[in-house]
């Protein structure tokens, strides 16, 4: 198998995720900055151009970082971080498709068409003018979760899971270029501050971090 990475957010963490079940997987850098991503040789290989993907030994190339959770969860089960029952899994991707669907893709799409726009107009459909539209759909995702964390710590009541390193990766990526937390919402910075505590998450960020500041 051969990761391709990143320093970029969605590479973090299924470094996370690595990190979390101690798999050490061969690792290729992307130039993400400079295109690399977006050539035809790498694009004929994932029609999506982006990063992780991960290459396993048949030579597919799987993109989606939750469907490269996916397969090491099926090659490596222990320890879960999708579930160990039917329902355990389900569970999990019903969390981690609400995540998506209700912060992480806001808050990336926020960054595609704001910050980052310059080099995103030449690589897919840009809208500036939504960016404030994807922030208040962001925050209220955010709002909307910090009401059901209360009780557990962890998205999944009980259980660190895929939802929690793709919200985080999002999240602290997000703080990281100054998009800081809601202040009001205290079971969100509890969920923050606790998940920011593990081993793993520490060790995740790529080395260029360290260079820019920006948590990838
Ligand atoms: N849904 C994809 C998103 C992948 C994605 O957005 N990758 C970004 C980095 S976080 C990327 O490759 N950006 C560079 C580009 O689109 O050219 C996943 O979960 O892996």
């Amino acid at each position: 198998m051969l990761l391709f990475d990143a320093a970029r957010p969605n590479p973090r963490a299924v470094r996370i995720f690595l990190l979390e079940k101690a798999i050490t997987l061969p690792m290729q850098d992307i130039d993400v900055d400079g295109g690399e991503n977006r050539q035809p040789e790498f694009v004929a290989c994932n029609p999506a151009g982006q990063v992780p993907v991960l290459e396993v030994d048949d030579g597919t190339w799987l993109a989606e970082s939750g469907a490269i959770f996916q397969y090491l969860e099926e090659l490596y089960p222990e320890p879960p971080l999708i579930g160990a029952t039917a329902e355990e899994r389900a569970v999990t991707r019903m969390w981690q498709r609400r995540i998506e669907r209700r912060i992480t893709e806001p808050l990336y799409a926020a960054f595609h068409y704001g910050p980052a726009v310059d080099m995103y107009k030449n690589r897919m459909v840009v809208l500036p003018e939504s960016v404030a539209g994807f922030k208040a759909l962001m925050h209220d995702g955010l709002v909307w979760l910090n009401d059901l964390l209360p009780a557990t710590n962890t998205i999944v009541p009980g259980r660190f899971t895929v939802a929690d390193i793709t919200l985080f990766a999002a999240l602290d990526f997000g703080v990281s270029i100054g998009w800081s937390l809601p202040a009001e919402l205290m079971h969100l910075k509890q969920w923050f501050e606790a998940t920011a505590a593990r081993p793993a998450i520490a060790a995740s960020l790529h080395p260029k971090s360290t260079q820019t500041g920006v948590h990838y």
